[in-house]
């Protein structure tokens, strides 16, 4: 029961050309009969911030690294001067003044506020500007110097006009921050404004009772790590699994895969990824290839980017979530949409068994503007190959699924031969990718999950890959999870724990109340966008230390 639309160029983003979107309206109806209920809670700030730049030199921390390691920093803003809410009450702000709300940790809500003249009756609007800040960069920085690649309007910056005063004031987007500015423009010479009762509706779908706390003798600083983390997937967890509350906002399936592994180990909500899985199955693109995104509102929708991994990744998303739950009807309806991926994967490998490279953006694997994405392609095939390999054979009882065990055999068969004949270069002891035989951080590690070599060549592989540390490398929680879970899938969980620690441990250092998008050690002012202030600070694929540490060392 497919539907076609097609959507005219000029409205949506030119990822693909023509494109057109598939309903299959039953699948669709599904994910909508599982909507999730929403929790709210009211928070209020709790107390009155300052920020100052940070310029102490940096030092090496005990990582080695130019890092600041230290509890009072947030980033590189240093908190100053609190007071407690109170001292607004008086506190009459006139034209240019500000004050910046600290609201403790993390949230994800609705605001809203009192306003009240002081002085002489009102006797022009107020001209107020609010801005919200998941971190103090985005309070502190000039939004008018953002010169980045993504739009301007995730800045979360509102001018508004107060004709009434005093006026209880509800703003109607939902914001992911932890600070609050107020700043007036104006008022007029002769009356002044006081800010009250601000409070936000917090919301999510994560019920954090139905996570177990974690067993006492785990060390203290995984314990905070774990926490950060499962804040991290509590305020991501909406009515679908977000990427970031701040930005994109939506659906991906790169986040939502690691976002559900994550969930079986915590929060439980099956049938959140259930709901992801059939809006993915059920809104697909040309061909009807599962698309990289989907939008929700004002009705569901994909979008029209496609990406060679994130396609591949609905395989691993409905295997992760049979071996979950054994859920077989939600496996029988799925599976075609599962193997049809594979299907179209396949028509990318060349008469070699090796995947086709070009441009930037067909596969993602890390936002990395120097990795050539082939060889991790290539290795995200296997892995996903294999994943498929064994729901078909699961199937394969009540199917006529014998076909396809075999097809997934000989696709696997030839990509493996492919990667060892074409891409493992016996005398750098590395995979290369492209052309130009690039060696990077990212090829190694997903070749190493796809299983090409055996289990004693992968620790070789990975111990020279930590040794000689090619330059490429990476960048994203995204990508530092795949290295973490190659680790531990070859025997290696000391090196995974001692780079959970170097990695998501630094960000905890710095002052984290969720993980980032983005964390480069090695430059904290990076960004795939051109700014850090547009940057998430919240981002689904960065709660996985929840699933290895609660798998792997509770
Ligand atoms: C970013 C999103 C998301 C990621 C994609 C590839 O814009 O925030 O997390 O999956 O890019």
């Amino acid at each position: 029961p497919y539907t076609t639309l097609f959507r005219s160029m000029a409205q949506i983003t030119n990822h693909i050309e023509n494109f057109e979107m598939n309903i299959n309206e039953d699948f669709v109806r599904k994910a909508q009969e599982l909507e999730p209920a929403l929790h709210y809670k009211t928070v209020r700030p709790a107390q009155l911030v300052s920020f100052q730049p940070s310029d102490a030199p940096d030092k090496p921390n005990d990582w080695d690294l130019p890092v600041h390691n230290r509890a009072d920093r947030v980033f590189d803003w240093i908190p100053c001067r609190m007071q407690p809410v109170e001292a607004l009450d008086t506190m009459p702000l006139s034209k240019g003044s500000s004050v910046c709300l600290d609201f403790g940790t993390h949230h994800v809500g609705y605001i809203s506020f009192r306003l009240t003249p002081a002085g002489s009756p009102p006797d022009a609007p107020a001209h107020i500007r609010i801005k919200l800040g998941e971190m103090p960069c985005e309070i502190m920085e000039d939004t008018a110097s953002y010169q980045g690649s993504i739009s301007s309007s995730w800045i979360q910056e509102e001018y508004l006009h107060i004709d009434e005063m005093p006026a209880r004031i509800s703003l109607p987007r939902r914001y992911a921050f932890r600070y609050l500015e107020l700043k007036v423009m104006d008022t007029s010479p002769k009356y002044q404004v006081l800010l009250s009762d601000v409070s936000c509706d917090t919301v999510t779908s994560g019920d954090m009772s139905q996570v177990d706390p974690l067993n006492e003798n785990v060390p203290e600083d995984l314990k905070r790590i774990d926490a950060i983390a499962l804040k991290t997937m509590e305020d991501c967890m909406q009515s679908v699994f977000e990427d970031g509350p701040k930005r994109d906002r939506r659906l991906w399936i790169g986040d939502l895969r690691l976002q559900a592994l994550t969930n079986y180990e915590t929060f439980k909500n099956y049938d959140l990824v259930k709901r992801c899985l059939y809006l993915f199955a059920g809104l697909t693109q040309n061909e009807h290839h599962v698309g990289a995104c989907l939008f929700l509102r004002p009705a569901p929708m994909v979008d029209d980017t496609s990406l060679f991994d994130y396609g591949l990744f609905f395989i691993s998303c409905l295997h992760d979530y049979y071996q979950a739950t054994g859920d077989r009807e939600t496996l029988m309806q799925l599976w075609p949409a599962a193997y049809h991926q594979a299907e179209l994967a396949l028509k990318r490998l060349d008469g070699r068994g090796v995947v086709k490279d070009s441009g930037d953006w067909w596969c993602f694997l890390d936002w990395n503007d120097s990795l050539n994405k082939q060889a991790g392609a290539q290795g995200v095939l296997i892995y996903t190959l294999r994943q498929a390999l064994s729901l078909a054979r699961l199937m394969c009882s009540e199917t006529s699924g014998a076909e396809s065990v075999k097809q997934l055999e000989s696709w696997i068969e030839t990509a493996v031969r492919g990667a060892l004949e074409y891409l493992w270069d016996k005398e750098l002891r590395f995979f290369i990718s492209g052309q130009n035989r690039q060696v990077s951080w990212a090829s190694q590690i997903w070749l190493v999950l796809a299983g090409v070599l055996d289990q004693e060549s992968n620790r070789r592989l990975l111990e020279h890959l930590v040794k000689e540390d090619p330059p490429v490398g990476m960048v994203t929680p995204y990508m530092y999870h795949h290295f973490i879970e190659a680790l531990i899938q070859n025997g290696m969980k000391d090196t995974a724990l001692h780079y959970i620690r170097f990695y998501w441990g630094q960000m905890a250092d710095l002052g984290a109340d969720c993980f980032w998008e983005l964390f480069n050690p090695r430059d904290r002012y990076a960004s795939p966008y051109g700014s850090r202030i547009i940057n998430s600070y919240c981002h689904a694929w960065s709660c996985t230390p929840s699933y290895f540490i609660r798998k792997y060392f509770n």
